[in-house]
């Protein structure tokens, strides 16, 4: 018998608790503001616009919806972007997939580099990724305990004392705070590492899919490094279940391009033959309609603002209670989540005594306060806190 997967495990621990006041803060699911599941009208018009096209369910090519890809690739790296004709692009199944393959490839191809440096800490499934697929995994700083913020000093020392041309992960967003970005990138091209964008976020952190991509795109425009880049839909367009994203490789030139995309292929053919059709279908449709981009990207900024709301709520609340510890973080952190500094035994009596689930690290899901729960929240974290 295998452990369970830390995130999906504390879910587990959520459903059989039958207390009124349960809360589910471990999975970084949406919710609304009455702590339900929320499907976006742009997906659900797109919907009805596709079961109104009566289409047949053929196989898609191995590398996917082009009518898919191609939108993707536009809202990822900008529409006016010159990389998007040297841009070798595949459909994956969702963001772990896409890692999946970028993983495959690298290690199929990058192997004077057998290591991809992740920070520390990174989404928890990253490492697993990276180890099945043959590769080594290492770490660089990124979290300081002491300050619940970035440790850039640590960061940049790190990444600069790695090999050349090393393989580096950076979160494209909601990971990695705005404005460091000059002086990581500086670091990164310095040491002409491979830099692995993983974008499971765009809109998330900012409510602004473009600003949320400025990262990806300034190093992609500079053009010193190889740019590799997972890409998800899960969050953004709440198509979590349907699996839709993308991973692509930025070429030198259309002719790399090529050979990339052949040997992608290779790769993708053991793995699943092709990708499903229906969520690319979905994300296709409300990406190149218009009026329903115009919707999507007011939902998605939304539901950012929602989860910002949520933030200023808790910390202030906390505040008022008198709690004696400095809260600043849960507001400066950006995206999903929040790294509250709370102690592994604080989080089991969270579970315990308050019926509140996260994962051990003390990560929150802040999609998952609403404005009936933030109080009882509070109260709760305030408790397992103050002595
Ligand atoms: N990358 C990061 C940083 C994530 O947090 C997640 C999940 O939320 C993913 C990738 C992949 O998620 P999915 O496979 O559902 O797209
Ligand atoms: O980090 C999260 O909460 C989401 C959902 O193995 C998730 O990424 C969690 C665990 C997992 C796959 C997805």
């Amino acid at each position: 018998m295998g452990p369970p997967d830390a995130i999906l495990g504390v879910t587990e621990a959520f459903k059989r608790d039958t207390d009124p006041r349960k809360m589910n803060l471990g999975v970084g699911a949406y919710r609304t503001d009455e702590g339900k599941p929320y499907v976006l009208n742009a997906v659900r018009k797109a919907e009805q616009s596709l079961l109104a096209q009566n289409l047949d369910k053929e196989y898609l090519p191995i590398t996917g919806l082009a009518k898919f890809t191609s939108a993707a690739s536009e809202l990822a790296y900008g529409a006016e972007s010159p990389a998007l004709s040297r841009l070798a692009i595949t459909q994956s199944i969702s963001g772990t997939g896409a890692l999946r393959i970028g993983g495959a490839f690298l290690e199929k191809f990058y192997k004077t580099q057998p290591t991809i440096y992740l920070p520390t800490p990174s989404w928890g499934n990253h490492a697993a990724i990276f180890r099945d697929c043959g590769m080594k995994v290492g770490k660089y700083t990124y979290f300081d305990p002491s300050t619940n913020g970035l440790n850039l000093s640590g960061m940049l020392e790190d990444l600069k004392a790695l090999p050349k041309g090393s393989a580096v992960l950076l979160h494209a967003c909601a990971h990695n705070p705005t404005g460091q970005w000059a002086q990581i990138q500086q670091v990164v091209e310095e040491r002409e590492h491979l830099a692995f964008f993983d974008m499971a976020y765009q809109g998330f952190a900012s409510g602004d899919a473009d600003r949320d991509a400025a990262a990806l795109r300034t190093f992609v425009s500079s053009g010193k490094v190889p740019v590799v880049l997972s890409q998800s839909f899960a969050k953004n367009m709440g198509l979590y279940g349907e699996r839709v994203g993308t991973f692509s490789v930025v070429g030198a030139d259309a002719a790399e391009k090529d050979r990339v995309l052949s040997q992608i292929k290779i790769l993708v053919r053991p793995m699943y033959s092709n990708p499903p059709i229906n969520g690319a279908r979905i994300a296709a449709e409300v990406l190149t309609n218009q009026e329903l981009r115009q919707e999507w990207l007011g939902e998605v900024k939304y539901m950012a603002d929602r989860i910002i709301g949520m933030r200023k709520q808790l910390r202030g609340r906390l505040e008022e209670l008198g709690s004696k510890k400095p809260w600043n973080h849960i507001t400066d952190q950006i995206g999903m989540f929040c790294y509250t500094g709370l102690k592994p035994e604080q989080v089991d009596r969270l579970a315990q005594e308050f019926h509140v689930y996260l994962t051990r690290d003390g990560r929150v899901s802040m999609a998952g306060i609403s404005s009936g729960n933030v109080n009882y929240l509070a109260e709760s974290i305030h408790a397992v806190t103050k002595d």
